[in-house]
């Protein structure tokens, strides 16, 4: 950043507290140190970066939200989104990595009981161990009411059937959370019922890496929960790793969206920043018809729209992390508008990035492909931004009836 003053103005709203400006300088200096160096290299070979998850543990920079009663650091989603943009920042793929803890993690943190909780989270906080969300399967991904992995209860467990996919940590995961139907004869949302699922659990099988179009270090994966007939193994839950009671869980998995999308949110703005400082730096460097190109009215209009997204999201991305930590009914609706405008920042500072680069930007050896390529998951995952936009018309259409 040019200058504090100039990243973060603070004001009568969002000024940080001393704790949060520590917790984002921890953030920032782990970025430079631990993420930057490796981040081009992670997205060439595809690697997991388990390296920089081990040390981010070390830091207390994973799984940033457990509860303090659980091993963890007990940060409120303000506190949290911090975090994730300076991690962004360095790199999305990584930072999605250990986000995706945060995510999968939500459900029993939302949902679950003192002894599920022990059990799971504190797992978590003793040693780096990754976690995964399961809700989106082949046939259903936006319509989450419409999945068809089923549990049935047999005796005093649950025999899970079905298939999960896109599951980010899914290669890498210790646990899961699944969300499956335990009555099928009943109407789609009182009919889903979450469950946490050992990753070592027989029948479980987990299919190869999914390559995608950028994020390529994050682990993205089909699982099936399934017979195994060469095994002869059905995959069995017990019946105390179901959270909450039965029909609770589409709640529980909506739930967690109301602390994770401003998370993601926070990603995109990280990406956005990281992409005008790239940007604003080469047009000092680059010079073209004999001055930097930064001098070009036509470059600073771009600069200038890259940072009034930046601004802008941040202030979104802050907005909705601070109500959801006031508990405010309408953070769902903030976290889809924080959401769908950071991601659109996003992938539109990251074009710019790449148009201001010139030939450059279309080179590996410049960042500026790679955020471009990043970038664009964020109008995808988490909801995709058709479905940021049908919560908040549901809201306008209810607020002006
Ligand atoms: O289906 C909903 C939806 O959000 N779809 C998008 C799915 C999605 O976001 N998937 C993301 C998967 S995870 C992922 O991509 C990870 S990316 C990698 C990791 C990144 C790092 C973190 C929908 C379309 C918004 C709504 O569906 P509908 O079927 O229309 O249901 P509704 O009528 O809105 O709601 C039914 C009942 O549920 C209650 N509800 C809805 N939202 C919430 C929240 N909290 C609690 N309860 C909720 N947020 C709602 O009030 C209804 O309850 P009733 O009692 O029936 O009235
Ligand atoms: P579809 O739901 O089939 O949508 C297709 C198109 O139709 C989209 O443009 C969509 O916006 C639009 N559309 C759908 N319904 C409507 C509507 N009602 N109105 C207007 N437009 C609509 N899922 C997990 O559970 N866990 C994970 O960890 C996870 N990680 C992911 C990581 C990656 C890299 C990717 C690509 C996906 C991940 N997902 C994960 C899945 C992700 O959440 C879904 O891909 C996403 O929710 C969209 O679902 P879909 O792909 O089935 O698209």
């Amino acid at each position: 950043y040019a200058s504090e003053a100039a990243a973060y103005a603070g004001g009568p709203t969002f000024e940080l507290t001393e704790e949060q400006v520590g917790i984002r300088e921890l953030a920032r200096s782990f970025t430079a140190n631990e993420v930057i160096p490796v981040a081009a290299e992670h997205d060439r070979t595809m690697a997991y970066p388990w390296e920089v998850i081990k040390k981010a543990h070390a830091e207390g920079l994973l799984n940033v939200h457990v509860p303090e009663e659980y091993g963890g650091a007990g940060l409120n989603v303000m506190s949290s989104s911090l975090v994730s943009e300076e991690l962004a920042y360095g790199c999305t793929g990584i930072q999605t990595a250990i986000e995706a803890n945060g995510l999968a993690s939500a459900p029993v943190i939302i949902g679950g009981n003192d002894a599920q909780k022990r059990k799971y989270l504190g797992r978590l906080t003793e040693e780096p161990l990754m976690c995964a969300y399961g809700v989106s399967e082949p046939g259903a991904g936006s319509d989450v009411a419409s999945i068809k992995t089923k549990a049935t209860l047999e005796g005093d467990a649950y025999v899970l059937n079905g298939s999960k996919c896109w599951i980010t940590n899914g290669g890498v995961a210790n646990w899961y959370f699944v969300l499956a139907k335990t009555n099928p004869e009943g109407k789609p949302h009182k009919a889903l019922s979450g469950f946490i699922v050992d990753a070592d659990t027989p029948g479980i099988t987990v299919e190869k890496k999914l390559v995608n179009m950028g994020q390529r270090c994050s682990d993205t994966r089909i699982i099936n929960f399934d017979y195994n007939a060469e095994r002869a193994e059905n995959v069995v839950v017990p019946k105390e790793n179901l959270l909450g009671k039965e029909g609770d869980g589409f709640k529980i998995a909506m739930g967690a969206f109301d602390i994770t999308r401003p998370l993601v949110a926070s990603g995109a703005v990280g990406l956005a920043q990281r992409a005008l400082a790239e940007a604003a730096k080469y047009a000092h460097d680059r010079k073209t018809f004999g001055v930097p190109i930064i001098q070009h009215q036509a470059i600073g209009t771009m600069l200038a729209e890259m940072a009034i997204g930046v601004e802008l999201s941040r202030n979104a991305v802050w907005r909705a992390a601070t109500a959801k930590d006031a508990q405010d009914p309408r953070t769902t609706y903030l976290a889809s508008i924080a959401k769908a405008f950071a991601s659109q920042t996003a992938v539109s500072n990251a074009d710019k990035c790449v148009q201001i680069f010139g030939g450059a930007g279309y080179n590996t050896e410049y960042p500026a492909e790679k955020l471009f390529r990043d970038s664009k998951i964020f109008q995808l995952y988490e909801g995709t931004t058709q479905i940021q936009n049908l919560i908040i018309s549901r809201v306008v259409a209810n607020d002006f009836a």
